[in-house]
């Protein structure tokens, strides 16, 4: 259809998305939770393709994440840019307790760079003395700069609901992040939760966004504006919210936006959503998580008209232009010296445990000695599922020589849940050893959200020995869920087990579920190292 594109605009888990534009060039950044490297920035210049070029957040002196839960780690940042410079703002949560817990609030950063091609040149952390999470900048023309965000009402008892996060702001000092003006509170939202706040101005308009009734179904977007400047009198626009999706509806969950004008002067948003799947006439959670979508925006009597004042759907009016949402096949590239964008650890690792050069066009993994159930960086690199329909298949050669090294690919959800195949040396009662091919699956029925203590990493299951060190392992992603199989190259002996993508992305017992699945590949040994190294080949992904 003329005039139309195709949301979400970046697949895979994407939440929480900022964007600025420097002339032709349109940057945006997303939440990386307790994934490393932190904040994946993307780059387009037709706003509908968009190509991962570097992370804010890539050394441990910006990033130490050891043990933070899941969906915890980095949230909701901005990305600004202000006199040659960019900014990215963010808060890092270390336990994800927002609701209980008022000792575990973050504090807030920005770095900066003024070269966003080049990961390395982003500054350490400069921190800001209010605490709280989804950190706004807003330059005034006077040069003053404040700070917006979500915290906690300074008179409300500890026990209280999130109702009690309201928006926020002060005047600060940029180069030290400290507060100039006590926190005011702007916007507190009688649907429980305002954040997710984004300040611009339109000619004389400051304009502030909020995101509220938290980023789950009840999820609004809404807008005040003032001509007083950021500390207000804010008033309430005629038409809020500016659009709710609701629970029956192909993308649910919207909200979260950050509007900005694009090189022509036309307006634009980009905000987060979920895809969920109707099965049975049941909506089943999306397993590719929460992800980015545009939609154009319009000024009517200077308050802006989001899609047309429609709700939004995959198919969205506003734009027309061939759109890679993600490649058909993608191979991983082996033949140089460093890792390429879009593999992540979970935490930030203590040591770089892989190599591209000990074996050329391999991937070598030196398995360290956390099993992927534990709560530190094992050794594992994952990659964004960006396709409900996607297979991801490699080659590997791995020969154990002790019980418990293990090696394989993983389809990843959290440390909670996650299934895996791959080749292990294994031990029978007789205390005979051998190498087998052995799957990990998420124990489905253990209501993990009761018993944490009752939780164990998977049922461990031996498929069959595996006579040669060499193996082709996959995985096959659908609507439903997941087959991991692997074949012998030699001895053509196949074997598959499966995961329903329900079961691998219930809810973690500690943390949150705002991620989506991963693919990848680890190795760890038991207790210790693995001694052997498991060498990765002819990694690649291909969707359907
Ligand atoms: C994000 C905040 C939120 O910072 O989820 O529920 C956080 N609210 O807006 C993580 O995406």
């Amino acid at each position: 259809m003329p005039n139309t594109f195709k949301n979400p605009v970046i697949r895979g888990f994407n939440p929480d998305p900022s964007v600025v534009r420097v002339e032709d060039d349109y940057f945006l950044v997303t939440s990386s939770f307790e994934y490393f490297p932190g904040l994946p920035i993307y780059h387009s210049r037709d706003l509908l393709n968009w190509d991962l070029i570097g992370h804010g957040l890539t050394r441990p002196s910006q990033l130490d994440m050891r043990t933070v839960e899941p969906s915890a780690g980095i949230w909701a940042p901005t990305i600004r840019y202000h006199s040659g410079k960019f900014y990215l703002t963010t808060a890092k949560w270390d336990r994800y307790r927002p609701k209980t817990d008022e000792r575990v609030f973050p504090r807030g950063f920005y770095i900066c760079t003024d070269n966003i091609w080049d990961d390395k040149s982003w500054s350490d952390p400069v921190y800001f003395d209010n605490p709280g999470f989804d950190q706004d900048l807003f330059w005034d023309d006077d040069g003053r700069v404040y700070l917006s965000t979500t915290m906690r009402i300074a008179d409300r008892p500890l026990d209280s609901k999130l109702k009690d996060f309201a928006i926020h702001i002060s005047e600060i000092d940029l180069v030290n992040g400290r507060t100039l003006t006590a926190p005011k509170v702007i916007r507190a939202s009688p649907y429980g939760l305002a954040e997710g706040s984004h300040i611009i101005k339109r000619n004389q308009y400051y304009y502030l966004f909020t995101a509220e009734g938290g980023t789950e179904s009840g999820h609004q977007e809404w807008v005040m504006r003032t001509e007083a400047g950021p500390l207000g009198p804010w008033e309430l626009g005629p038409r809020n919210p500016l659009w709710y999706n609701g629970t029956n509806e192909e993308v649910q969950s919207t909200g979260h936006a950050d509007v900005f004008m694009d090189a022509n002067g036309d307006w634009w948003a980009v905000f987060l959503g979920v895809r969920p799947r109707l099965m049975n006439s049941k909506w089943i959670e999306s397993q590719l998580g929460i992800e980015t979508f545009l939609v154009k925006v319009d000024w009517e009597d200077d308050w802006p008209i989001f899609n047309n004042g429609r709700n939004i759907e995959i198919l969205t009016e506003g734009r027309h232009g061939h759109q890679v949402l993600s490649p058909a096949v993608w191979k991983a590239a082996l033949d140089q010296d460093s890792l390429e964008l879009g593999w992540y650890h979970k935490h930030t690792p203590v040591k770089r445990e892989w190599s591209l050069s000990a074996r050329p066009g391999h991937l070598r993994l030196h398995g360290g000695c956390y099993n992927l159930c534990d709560p530190e960086s094992p050794t594992m690199l994952l990659r964004k599922q960006t396709d409900f329909n996607q297979t991801f298949q490699v080659t590997l050669d791995f020969r154990p020589s002790c019980p418990g090294y293990e090696a394989g690919i993983v389809v990843w959800y959290s440390m909670y849940s996650y299934a895996s195949i791959g080749i292990a040396m294994v031990c029978n009662e007789a205390g005979e050893t051998t190498r087998a091919v052995v799957a990990k699956l998420p124990t489905p029925n253990i209501d993990i959200a009761s018993d944490i203590s009752l939780l164990t990493p998977g049922q461990e299951i031996v498929l069959g020995i595996c006579p040669t060190g060499l193996l082709t392992l996959g995985i096959q992603c659908d609507d439903l869920g997941y087959a991991l199989y692997s074949q012998n190259p030699e001895t053509k002996q196949k074997f598959q087990s499966k995961v329903q993508a329900e079961i691998l992305t219930r809810s973690p017992p500690v943390g949150g579920n705002f991620t989506g699945v991963m693919l990848g590949i680890y190795s760890f040994g038991k207790a210790g190292p693995c001694l052997d190294s498991a060498d990765f080949s002819e990694i690649s992904c291909w969707s359907m």
